[in-house]
């Protein structure tokens, strides 16, 4: 037994399902807590499983509950999850604090993949990745979801960053760091609402086939960090790239007012963004997650098709 199982509950169908080498996706739970008000998120919530059951795969949602690292939510859970009431935001400097106090919080990109690691999970879905933010280069306000692609062996589908944050030096870091970018079926990196952010992926990937294939590849040679693949929202839900530029410099500008800074600037933004939105950018939040979950499921099968014929 690894050290760190103790601290670990993987949920009996998922624990199964990995033993059987069947395609299991993890999720995040910031997306729930901080990204969507309830019950909205609660809907979402079991919409995304939904998806990824309809193809075959077992979904895994991560949180931290009262201190224990969950791999999969009971019906009670996910609904403290989304109540989101006293749920912090756990990134990986959070994560030993909140399971020494028994804490609950809800993980990031980083911290989900931290926890999909210690299960043995290779894919996770989720909505955005945090990056370098709009000024980083003098507040280094950096998303520690970067350094856990450069180090951990999960692959993230994304619907690529919003335009909340500084895209093209998200990628330079990204390409420093050695994260592979590949675009699914597309060679324009994508941006959250709009399909295309103005910079490219390093390869654009044909099928999800093939993404699995990379990741497979990415595992043979012996590298143990992560992949970001980048997955356009559907082209009926996207959104028009300068109406966005319009709300987010707003967005960014009440934050800039309001003085948020630190990790309250991402939850601040994207409540602004879906205000001055009226809603209207929450059905494509809502569709371009469902999206990554159906693509991030295709790839955790064509994995476990890989790991069958070794
Ligand atoms: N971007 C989004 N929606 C989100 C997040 C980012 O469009 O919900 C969340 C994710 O959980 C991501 C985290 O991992 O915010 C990044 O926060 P920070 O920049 O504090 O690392
Ligand atoms: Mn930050």
């Amino acid at each position: 037994m690894n050290s760190f199982e103790k601290y670990l509950d993987i949920l009996p169908e998922i624990r199964q399902a990995l033993n059987e080498n069947k395609p299991v996706v993890a999720l995040e739970s910031t997306i729930l807590s901080h990204g969507m008000p309830y019950p909205d998120n609660l809907d979402f919530a079991h919409r995304v499983e939904e998806v990824i059951r309809s193809l075959g795969g077992v979904p895994a949602t991560c949180a931290i509950v009262k201190g224990r690292l969950k791999v999969g939510l009971t019906a009670d859970e996910l609904k403290i999850m989304c109540r989101a009431e006293n749920i912090g935001k756990v990134s990986r400097r959070d994560v030993a604090v909140y399971v020494a106090l028994g804490r609950t919080g809800a993980t990031t990109v980083a911290s989900t993949m931290i926890i999909a690691a210690m299960a043995g999970i290779p894919v996770f879905a989720t909505g955005g990745i945090g990056g370098v933010h709009r000024g980083g280069q003098d507040s280094m306000d950096i998303s520690a979801d970067l350094q856990e692609l450069a180090h951990t062996p999960v692959t993230v589908v994304c619907a690529g960053a919003k335009q909340i944050l500084d895209i093209g030096r998200t990628l330079e870091y990204l390409e420093t760091m050695g994260v592979p970018v590949i675009g699914n079926q597309t060679a324009d990196f994508p941006a959250f609402f709009c399909r295309k952010s103005g910079f490219g992926v390093d390869y654009a990937a044909q099928s999800e086939a093939e993404i699995a294939s990379i990741i497979h590849a990415q595992r043979g040679v012996g590298f143990t960090g992560g992949i970001l693949v980048g997955n356009p929202v559907p082209e009926e839900y996207a959104l028009d790239h300068e109406y966005m530029e319009r709300i987010i410099t707003a967005a960014l500008q009440a934050a800039d007012e309001a003085d948020v800074h630190g990790k309250n600037i991402t939850p601040f933004l994207l409540a602004k963004v879906k205000e001055l939105t009226g809603g209207e950018s929450f059905e494509t939040n809502v569709q371009l997650a469902l999206n990554n979950a159906r693509c991030a499921t295709r790839i955790a099968a064509a994995l476990c098709a890989l790991n069958k014929t070794e």
